[in-house]
């Protein structure tokens, strides 16, 4: 039988044949950059107000990418198809940095800027990196993980660049750097040396070549390296467009979520400039912080993850700060009850906040959104992820290998295909023909459904990936951390939910290696929160076992030896019952 596949209620869009620098920055003259005018400020530090303009943004992009292929330092790493991996916090030089590196030809993986050195040595050799961009805090992981990997200190020391604390390239405020920095070139010796006349070209089949490359487990096993081109990117933004996201001239959005994922990759650093808006840029989500820079900088837009309208909805800051110039909010990367969103529309409507609260679908693998509910829909269709993109295809698959679909209504794992699917995961044949098939259909891992007027939702999640707070937790990566803990013999790491953070937390199954010792309850307690505190000094905040740890006496597998986590997940739910 044919399958069913699912197209958008918009047209296809046409899709421009480039690279990512030029789909930004192609069409400039000395008054205009993209379509707006040169002098528009691009980014703001949301902490002490320097910004840059949309003109500066471009200076400054072409400066680093001279640096970079001509200092003595870089210049063996920065030949075209060189990696370089970012590793820092949201900051006012990261888009610089960023576009900068791709003018230059390079493609770009950027980190977790809370990974420990052993969780980045693994980004960093898979992807072949050989630069590390940094901040002055990243200096002391990157130097332990050059360590990790034998590379000497003055090695390594040639491969480091140094965003330092200062703002004073952007007209901001100077700042001392650090002993730690001393010696080590800097960003701002980089943007110094004079401009690159023009970017790196990417024309014809170029446009398949990759530009970025994000980590994510996918549907199974350890991060894999998304190899995401400039046509993905181009694809991507170009889907969207007013249909979707209310759009006008003085808009400013307020940027939360990492750079590093492609949710703030994507819909915070290229997404603004291509249309216009003004990006403030808050290192650290904070509530007040957050509901501060809304008043002081008349946000209008924010990218958010669920965790974010809980502090809407409950925290103190939201009664404190005028808010009324925000208009729209979009939420994505995890799941959002429609509840949440009712709480935060009463709350805000007190105080006369008129805002669109919508949600929005993607993977890492598509680049990222492939469904997203227009504003004009906000109210009416709460809940849904909705409409697919334009020039997507999408399927609702019931069987393992894509030969039947689901009836009209029903629920199945939901596949896409269409320009925005990543090429593949990096030197991963395996990973990537297990999920792309030979017909490029990608698999998501998720299962949706849509109603009859083409509004989709993501009802479940097939694979084993674990959700904190919109960041991703490879339970295949935490389980062999475990299994290197002396006391462990076997384990398995589940999600619970925790609605009231609306959130995922990772939660370990072990099975003790002296079970003979823990005789009482209170042994197993100590123990379980040994394991908990055991894993802190291993993996990045967001990894922590934040569900807790349970000793069982076996973990239940499939005759095959696979972890059977639906029972683990029924296990959680009767022991919150009971
Ligand atoms: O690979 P990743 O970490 O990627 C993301 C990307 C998120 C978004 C969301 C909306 C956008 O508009 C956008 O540009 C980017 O999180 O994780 C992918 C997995 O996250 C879950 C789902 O299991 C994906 O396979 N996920 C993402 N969005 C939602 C979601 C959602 N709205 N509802 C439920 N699960």
């Amino acid at each position: 039988m044919s399958p069913t596949i699912y197209k958008s209620p918009y047209p296809d869009v046409s899709i421009p044949k480039s690279s990512v620098f030029t789909f930004l920055f192609g069409t400039r003259t000395p008054q205009s950059i993209g379509g707006f005018p040169a002098s528009k400020k691009a980014f703001i530090d949301a902490a002490s107000g320097a910004y840059i303009t949309r003109a500066q943004f471009l200076d400054l992009t072409l400066s680093f990418a001279y640096g970079l292929r001509t200092h003595p330092n870089t210049k063996p790493f920065a030949k075209r198809g060189n990696t370089v991996l970012i590793y820092s916090p949201n900051l006012l030089a990261w888009p610089v940095v960023l576009l900068g590196s791709v003018a230059a030809g390079l493609r770009c993986t950027p980190a977790n800027n809370a990974y420990t050195s052993q969780e980045l040595l693994h980004q960093y050799t898979d992807s072949g990196a050989k630069l590390v961009i940094t901040t002055e805090d990243g200096i002391k992981t990157i130097r332990e993980m050059f360590a990790k990997l034998g590379i000497s200190k003055e090695e390594g020391n040639r491969r480091i660049i140094v965003i330092g604390r200062g703002l004073q390239w952007a007209g901001g405020p100077s700042a001392k750097p650090s002993a730690d920095a001393a010696g080590l070139l800097t960003m701002e010796a980089l943007l110094n040396g004079g401009k690159l006349k023009e970017e790196e070209k990417f024309d014809g089949p170029l446009i398949h070549e990759t530009a970025f490359i994000c980590y994510s487990s996918g549907t199974t096993g350890k991060p894999k390296g998304v190899e995401t081109t400039h046509h993905n990117i181009v694809s991507e933004l170009s889907m969207f467009g007013p249909n979707f996201t209310p759009l006008e001239k003085e808009d400013v959005m307020l940027a939360i979520l990492p750079f590093y994922h492609i949710y703030g990759l994507s819909q915070l650093v290229h997404f603004p400039f291509i249309n216009g808006l003004t990006v403030a840029i808050q290192t650290r989500f904070e509530p007040d912080a957050f509901c501060a820079n809304i008043e002081r900088y008349k946000v209008t837009h924010s990218l958010i993850v669920p965790p974010v309208l809980v502090a809407l909805a409950r925290h103190p800051a939201a009664d404190k700060y005028k808010m009324t110039t925000l208009r729209y909010l979009c939420s994505g990367a995890a799941p959002l009850g429609k509840d949440l969103v009712s709480q935060v529309n009463n709350r805000l409507r007190k105080y006369g906040v008129r805002c669109d609260i919508v949600q929005g679908y993607g993977l890492t693998e598509t680049s990222p959104t492939t469904h997203l509910l227009p504003h004009t829909e906000a109210e009416r269709m709460m809940g849904s992820i909705g409409y697919l993109m334009p020039n997507l295809e999408a399927r609702l698959v019931v069987d393992d290998d894509g030969k039947v679909d689901a009836e009209e209504g029903g629920a199945g794992e939901l596949w896409i295909r269409g320009p925005s699917v990543m090429k593949g995961y990096l030197n991963n044949p395996t990973a990537t023909a297990n999920a792309i098939t030979p017909d490029k259909w990608f698999r998501t891992g998720d299962v949706g459904q849509v109603d009859k007027e083409g509004f989709w939702y993501i009802v479940d999640r097939r694979k084993e990936l674990i959700k904190y707070k919109g960041f991703q937790v490879p339970p295949a990566e935490l389980e062999s951390i475990l299994l290197g803990h002396p006391d462990i013999a076997d384990c398995a790491v589940i999600g619970i939910d925790d609605p009231e953070q609306a959130t995922e937390l990772p939660r370990a199954y072990v099975v003790a290696a002296h079970l003979e010792k823990l005789t009482t309850a209170k042994d197993k307690a100590i123990f379980e929160q040994s394991v908990v505190k055991w894993m802190q000094s291993k993996v990045a905040r967001h990894k922590y076992l934040r569900g807790g740890v349970r000793v069982i006496d076996i973990i239940p597998k499939s005759a095959a030896g696979k972890i059977l986590r639906r029972e683990l997940r029924d296990r959680a739910k009767q022991e919150k019952a009971g």
